[in-house]
Protein backbone atom coordinates (compact mmCIF):
# COMPACT_ATOMS: atom_id res chain seq x y z
CA UNK A 1 0.00 0.00 0.00
CA UNK A 2 1.29 3.57 -1.04
CA UNK A 3 2.12 5.53 2.25
CA UNK A 4 1.10 8.84 0.96
CA UNK A 5 2.17 11.83 3.44
CA UNK A 6 -0.97 14.13 5.03
CA UNK A 7 -0.04 17.17 3.14
CA UNK A 8 -0.23 14.96 -0.04
CA UNK A 9 -3.82 13.54 1.11
CA UNK A 10 -4.92 17.27 2.12
CA UNK A 11 -4.15 18.54 -1.40
CA UNK A 12 -5.63 15.40 -3.33
CA UNK A 13 -8.77 15.98 -1.46
CA UNK A 14 -9.13 19.41 -1.35
CA UNK A 15 -8.40 20.48 -5.41
CA UNK A 16 -11.16 21.13 -7.35
CA UNK A 17 -9.02 21.91 -10.50
CA UNK A 18 -6.98 19.18 -11.76
CA UNK A 19 -4.85 18.24 -14.69
CA UNK A 20 -2.45 15.29 -15.91
CA UNK A 21 0.31 14.78 -18.03
CA UNK A 22 0.49 11.35 -19.62
CA UNK A 23 3.45 9.94 -21.95
CA UNK A 24 3.74 6.58 -22.67
CA UNK A 25 4.97 5.19 -19.95
CA UNK A 26 0.98 5.26 -18.93
CA UNK A 27 0.21 2.74 -22.01
CA UNK A 28 3.52 0.59 -21.19
CA UNK A 29 1.49 -2.53 -19.24
CA UNK A 30 -0.90 -2.44 -21.87
CA UNK A 31 2.05 -3.52 -24.21
CA UNK A 32 2.51 -0.33 -26.14
CA UNK A 33 6.33 -0.11 -25.88
CA UNK A 34 7.35 2.95 -25.32
CA UNK A 35 9.61 5.40 -27.08
CA UNK A 36 12.63 5.97 -25.03
CA UNK A 37 12.82 2.51 -22.90
CA UNK A 38 15.31 -0.22 -23.14
CA UNK A 39 12.28 -2.44 -25.57
CA UNK A 40 11.78 1.35 -27.21
CA UNK A 41 9.34 1.52 -29.98
CA UNK A 42 12.42 4.46 -31.04
CA UNK A 43 15.78 1.53 -30.26
CA UNK A 44 14.91 0.36 -33.65
CA UNK A 45 14.38 3.52 -35.27
CA UNK A 46 15.43 7.20 -33.84
CA UNK A 47 12.27 9.01 -33.37
CA UNK A 48 14.18 12.40 -34.66
CA UNK A 49 14.95 10.11 -37.88
CA UNK A 50 11.35 9.13 -38.59
CA UNK A 51 8.83 10.72 -36.71
CA UNK A 52 9.65 13.76 -39.26
CA UNK A 53 8.43 16.29 -42.59
CA UNK A 54 11.99 15.00 -43.76
CA UNK A 55 11.63 11.37 -43.34
CA UNK A 56 8.57 11.19 -44.65
CA UNK A 57 9.30 12.99 -48.14
CA UNK A 58 12.78 11.21 -48.24
CA UNK A 59 11.30 8.10 -47.84
CA UNK A 60 7.80 8.24 -46.75
CA UNK A 61 7.21 4.33 -47.66
CA UNK A 62 9.68 3.86 -44.42
CA UNK A 63 7.56 5.97 -42.76
CA UNK A 64 5.06 4.30 -43.52
CA UNK A 65 5.95 0.63 -42.39
CA UNK A 66 6.82 2.16 -39.36
CA UNK A 67 3.02 3.50 -38.43
CA UNK A 68 1.24 0.33 -39.77
CA UNK A 69 3.57 -1.74 -37.82
CA UNK A 70 2.43 0.51 -34.92
CA UNK A 71 -1.16 0.53 -36.14
CA UNK A 72 -0.92 -3.21 -36.05
CA UNK A 73 0.36 -3.35 -32.31
CA UNK A 74 -2.38 -1.19 -31.06
CA UNK A 75 -4.72 -3.86 -32.26
CA UNK A 76 -4.49 -6.12 -29.82
CA UNK A 77 -3.72 -3.71 -26.94
CA UNK A 78 -6.38 -2.38 -24.28
CA UNK A 79 -6.13 0.39 -21.29
CA UNK A 80 -4.97 -0.93 -17.98
CA UNK A 81 -6.03 -0.26 -14.52
CA UNK A 82 -3.73 3.38 -14.88
CA UNK A 83 -6.22 4.54 -17.91
CA UNK A 84 -9.21 3.47 -15.87
CA UNK A 85 -8.17 5.32 -12.82
CA UNK A 86 -7.73 8.35 -14.80
CA UNK A 87 -11.39 8.25 -15.85
CA UNK A 88 -12.27 7.79 -11.94
CA UNK A 89 -10.31 10.85 -10.97
CA UNK A 90 -12.54 12.57 -13.94
CA UNK A 91 -15.30 11.55 -12.46
CA UNK A 92 -14.47 12.63 -9.09
CA UNK A 93 -12.67 16.17 -9.33
CA UNK A 94 -15.16 19.14 -10.58
CA UNK A 95 -12.74 20.59 -13.07
CA UNK A 96 -10.22 18.14 -14.98
CA UNK A 97 -8.44 18.20 -17.58
CA UNK A 98 -6.25 15.50 -19.41
CA UNK A 99 -3.37 15.96 -21.69
CA UNK A 100 -1.93 12.98 -23.31
CA UNK A 101 1.48 13.20 -25.23
CA UNK A 102 0.15 9.53 -26.52
CA UNK A 103 -0.96 8.90 -29.96
CA UNK A 104 -2.48 5.59 -29.21
CA UNK A 105 -6.42 6.54 -28.10
CA UNK A 106 -6.01 4.14 -24.96
CA UNK A 107 -7.35 7.29 -22.71
CA UNK A 108 -10.33 7.47 -25.29
CA UNK A 109 -11.07 3.89 -24.93
CA UNK A 110 -10.92 3.21 -21.21
CA UNK A 111 -13.67 6.34 -21.10
CA UNK A 112 -11.83 10.12 -20.47
CA UNK A 113 -13.92 12.45 -22.13
CA UNK A 114 -11.76 15.96 -21.27
CA UNK A 115 -8.80 14.68 -23.29
CA UNK A 116 -6.15 17.29 -24.77
CA UNK A 117 -4.07 15.36 -27.84
CA UNK A 118 -0.95 16.92 -28.18
CA UNK A 119 0.21 15.14 -30.63
CA UNK A 120 -2.61 13.64 -32.40
CA UNK A 121 -4.05 9.93 -33.13
CA UNK A 122 -1.78 7.37 -34.56
CA UNK A 123 -5.49 6.25 -36.12
CA UNK A 124 -6.08 8.75 -38.22
CA UNK A 125 -4.99 9.77 -41.60
CA UNK A 126 -4.74 13.19 -43.22
CA UNK A 127 -3.55 14.72 -46.31
CA UNK A 128 -0.09 15.89 -46.37
CA UNK A 129 -0.88 18.98 -49.00
CA UNK A 130 -4.30 20.19 -48.09
CA UNK A 131 -4.84 18.41 -44.52
CA UNK A 132 -8.09 17.29 -45.09
CA UNK A 133 -8.75 14.20 -43.11
CA UNK A 134 -8.20 11.04 -45.23
CA UNK A 135 -10.81 8.04 -44.87
CA UNK A 136 -9.51 5.48 -46.93
CA UNK A 137 -7.51 2.31 -46.46
CA UNK A 138 -4.23 2.97 -46.74
CA UNK A 139 -2.06 -0.14 -48.05
CA UNK A 140 1.61 0.62 -49.05
CA UNK A 141 2.10 -3.00 -49.66
CA UNK A 142 0.36 -2.11 -53.36
CA UNK A 143 3.35 -0.20 -54.39
CA UNK A 144 1.53 2.96 -54.95
CA UNK A 145 0.89 5.23 -51.48
CA UNK A 146 -2.65 6.33 -50.73
CA UNK A 147 -2.65 9.94 -52.31
CA UNK A 148 -5.68 12.82 -51.80
CA UNK A 149 -7.95 13.93 -54.29
CA UNK A 150 -5.69 16.99 -54.23
CA UNK A 151 -2.60 15.28 -55.67
CA UNK A 152 -1.29 15.53 -51.71
CA UNK A 153 0.26 12.42 -50.24
CA UNK A 154 -1.10 10.72 -47.14
CA UNK A 155 -0.46 10.66 -43.96
CA UNK A 156 -0.90 9.99 -40.42
CA UNK A 157 -2.44 12.35 -38.62
CA UNK A 158 0.46 12.71 -36.07
CA UNK A 159 2.60 15.66 -34.83
CA UNK A 160 6.17 14.94 -36.31
CA UNK A 161 9.45 16.52 -34.67
CA UNK A 162 9.58 20.34 -36.18
CA UNK A 163 5.93 20.53 -36.00
CA UNK A 164 3.51 23.16 -34.53
CA UNK A 165 1.14 21.18 -32.06
CA UNK A 166 -2.75 21.35 -32.64
CA UNK A 167 -3.98 24.50 -31.83
CA UNK A 168 -6.59 23.57 -29.59
CA UNK A 169 -4.90 21.50 -27.84
CA UNK A 170 -1.78 23.07 -26.95
CA UNK A 171 -4.29 26.22 -25.50
CA UNK A 172 -6.15 23.85 -23.79
CA UNK A 173 -3.38 22.52 -22.03
CA UNK A 174 -1.49 25.91 -21.08
CA UNK A 175 -4.55 26.95 -19.86
CA UNK A 176 -5.43 23.57 -17.58
CA UNK A 177 -1.61 24.05 -16.40
CA UNK A 178 -1.95 27.25 -15.25
CA UNK A 179 -5.05 27.26 -13.67
CA UNK A 180 -4.40 23.92 -11.89
CA UNK A 181 -4.27 23.84 -8.23
CA UNK A 182 -2.81 19.72 -8.40
CA UNK A 183 -0.84 18.59 -11.58
CA UNK A 184 0.33 15.13 -12.06
CA UNK A 185 2.51 14.18 -14.77
CA UNK A 186 2.18 10.25 -15.28
CA UNK A 187 5.02 8.16 -17.44
CA UNK A 188 6.76 10.88 -19.78
CA UNK A 189 10.28 11.25 -19.75
CA UNK A 190 9.40 15.34 -20.23
CA UNK A 191 12.22 15.38 -22.85
CA UNK A 192 9.40 16.46 -25.24
CA UNK A 193 8.51 20.01 -25.73
CA UNK A 194 6.47 22.01 -25.29
CA UNK A 195 4.26 19.13 -23.55
CA UNK A 196 7.22 19.09 -21.03
CA UNK A 197 6.82 22.06 -20.43
CA UNK A 198 3.51 22.09 -18.91
CA UNK A 199 4.12 20.47 -15.25
CA UNK A 200 6.74 23.87 -15.00
CA UNK A 201 3.52 26.06 -16.14
CA UNK A 202 1.42 24.14 -13.38
CA UNK A 203 3.83 24.52 -10.71
CA UNK A 204 5.15 28.34 -11.49
CA UNK A 205 1.13 29.04 -10.69
CA UNK A 206 1.12 27.50 -7.60
CA UNK A 207 0.06 24.19 -8.35
CA UNK A 208 0.82 20.69 -6.32
CA UNK A 209 2.86 18.73 -9.03
CA UNK A 210 3.27 15.19 -8.06
CA UNK A 211 5.34 12.80 -10.80
CA UNK A 212 4.81 8.87 -10.92
CA UNK A 213 7.64 7.58 -13.43
CA UNK A 214 9.60 4.40 -13.63
CA UNK A 215 12.67 6.59 -13.64
CA UNK A 216 13.95 10.16 -12.62
CA UNK A 217 13.22 12.85 -15.19
CA UNK A 218 14.11 16.12 -15.02
CA UNK A 219 11.38 17.16 -13.15
CA UNK A 220 11.93 14.51 -10.48
CA UNK A 221 13.52 17.24 -8.05
CA UNK A 222 11.31 20.02 -9.21
CA UNK A 223 8.53 18.73 -8.28
CA UNK A 224 6.66 18.15 -4.91
CA UNK A 225 6.09 14.72 -4.54
CA UNK A 226 8.04 12.19 -6.60
CA UNK A 227 6.14 8.29 -6.56
CA UNK A 228 8.52 6.08 -8.25
CA UNK A 229 6.74 3.00 -9.84
CA UNK A 230 4.27 2.06 -12.20
CA UNK A 231 1.05 3.99 -13.07
CA UNK A 232 -0.89 1.44 -13.24
CA UNK A 233 -0.38 -0.01 -10.03
CA UNK A 234 0.00 3.81 -8.16
CA UNK A 235 -3.00 5.43 -9.98
CA UNK A 236 -5.97 2.91 -8.52
CA UNK A 237 -4.12 3.25 -4.94
CA UNK A 238 -4.46 7.29 -5.05
CA UNK A 239 -7.84 7.27 -6.80
CA UNK A 240 -8.58 4.48 -3.74
CA UNK A 241 -7.60 7.04 -0.90
CA UNK A 242 -9.15 10.20 -3.03
CA UNK A 243 -12.94 7.98 -2.95
CA UNK A 244 -12.02 6.91 1.09
C1 LIG B 1 7.78 21.86 -31.87
C2 LIG B 1 4.04 11.82 -32.25
C3 LIG B 1 8.20 23.92 -32.79
C4 LIG B 1 4.59 11.06 -33.40
C5 LIG B 1 5.86 12.81 -30.97
C6 LIG B 1 15.80 21.23 -27.80
C7 LIG B 1 15.23 21.58 -26.58
C8 LIG B 1 13.85 21.64 -26.44
C9 LIG B 1 13.01 21.34 -27.53
C10 LIG B 1 13.61 20.98 -28.71
C11 LIG B 1 14.97 20.91 -28.86
N1 LIG B 1 15.24 20.53 -30.13
C12 LIG B 1 14.08 20.35 -30.78
C13 LIG B 1 13.08 20.63 -29.94
C14 LIG B 1 11.65 20.58 -30.23
C15 LIG B 1 11.15 19.14 -30.22
C16 LIG B 1 11.61 18.39 -28.99
O1 LIG B 1 11.07 18.57 -27.91
N2 LIG B 1 12.64 17.54 -29.16
C17 LIG B 1 13.14 16.77 -28.03
C18 LIG B 1 13.48 15.36 -28.47
C19 LIG B 1 14.34 17.50 -27.47
N3 LIG B 1 9.71 19.25 -30.18
C20 LIG B 1 9.04 19.35 -31.33
O2 LIG B 1 9.54 19.30 -32.43
C21 LIG B 1 7.55 19.60 -31.18
N4 LIG B 1 7.20 20.69 -32.04
O3 LIG B 1 8.54 22.13 -30.98
O4 LIG B 1 7.45 22.73 -32.84
C22 LIG B 1 7.66 24.84 -33.77
C23 LIG B 1 7.43 26.13 -33.36
C24 LIG B 1 6.98 27.03 -34.27
C25 LIG B 1 6.72 26.63 -35.58
C26 LIG B 1 6.93 25.32 -35.98
C27 LIG B 1 7.41 24.40 -35.07
C28 LIG B 1 6.75 18.38 -31.61
C29 LIG B 1 7.02 17.25 -30.66
C30 LIG B 1 6.07 16.10 -30.98
C31 LIG B 1 6.85 14.96 -31.61
N5 LIG B 1 5.94 13.83 -31.78
N6 LIG B 1 5.01 11.81 -31.17
C32 LIG B 1 4.68 9.59 -33.08
O5 LIG B 1 4.29 9.15 -31.97
O6 LIG B 1 5.15 8.89 -33.97
S1 LIG B 1 6.85 12.78 -29.62
C33 LIG B 1 6.81 11.29 -28.80
O7 LIG B 1 7.56 11.55 -27.61
C34 LIG B 1 5.51 10.74 -28.32
O8 LIG B 1 4.39 11.56 -28.51
C35 LIG B 1 5.76 10.56 -26.84
O9 LIG B 1 4.63 10.60 -26.10
C36 LIG B 1 6.61 11.74 -26.60
C37 LIG B 1 7.30 11.87 -25.30
O10 LIG B 1 7.86 10.64 -24.95
P1 LIG B 1 7.26 9.97 -23.62
O11 LIG B 1 5.79 9.88 -23.76
O12 LIG B 1 7.78 10.71 -22.43
O13 LIG B 1 7.83 8.51 -23.71
P2 LIG B 1 9.28 8.02 -23.26
O14 LIG B 1 9.46 6.64 -23.78
O15 LIG B 1 10.29 9.07 -23.59
O16 LIG B 1 9.18 7.97 -21.65
C38 LIG B 1 8.31 7.04 -21.03
C39 LIG B 1 8.54 7.20 -19.54
O17 LIG B 1 7.64 6.34 -18.86
C40 LIG B 1 9.94 6.76 -19.12
O18 LIG B 1 10.49 7.77 -18.28
C41 LIG B 1 9.73 5.46 -18.34
O19 LIG B 1 10.60 5.35 -17.24
C42 LIG B 1 8.31 5.63 -17.85
N7 LIG B 1 7.58 4.37 -17.69
C43 LIG B 1 7.68 3.22 -18.42
N8 LIG B 1 6.77 2.32 -17.96
C44 LIG B 1 6.09 2.92 -16.96
C45 LIG B 1 6.59 4.23 -16.78
N9 LIG B 1 6.11 5.07 -15.84
C46 LIG B 1 5.10 4.63 -15.06
N10 LIG B 1 4.56 3.39 -15.17
C47 LIG B 1 5.02 2.52 -16.10
N11 LIG B 1 4.48 1.29 -16.18
ZN1 LIG C 1 -5.22 17.06 -50.05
Amino acid sequence: MLDLPDDFVKVLKSATRVAVLTGAGISAESGVPTFRGEEGLWKKFRAEELATVEAFITNPELVWEWYLWRRQLMADVKPNPGHYALVEMEEYYDNFTLITQNVDGLHRRAGSKNILELHGNIELNKCFNCGRPFVGEVNINAGAMPVCDCGGKIRPDVVWFGEMLPERAINGAFEASTGAELFFSVGTSALVHPAASMPVTAKQNGAYLIEINLEPTPLTDYCDFYIHGKSGEILPQIIERLTK
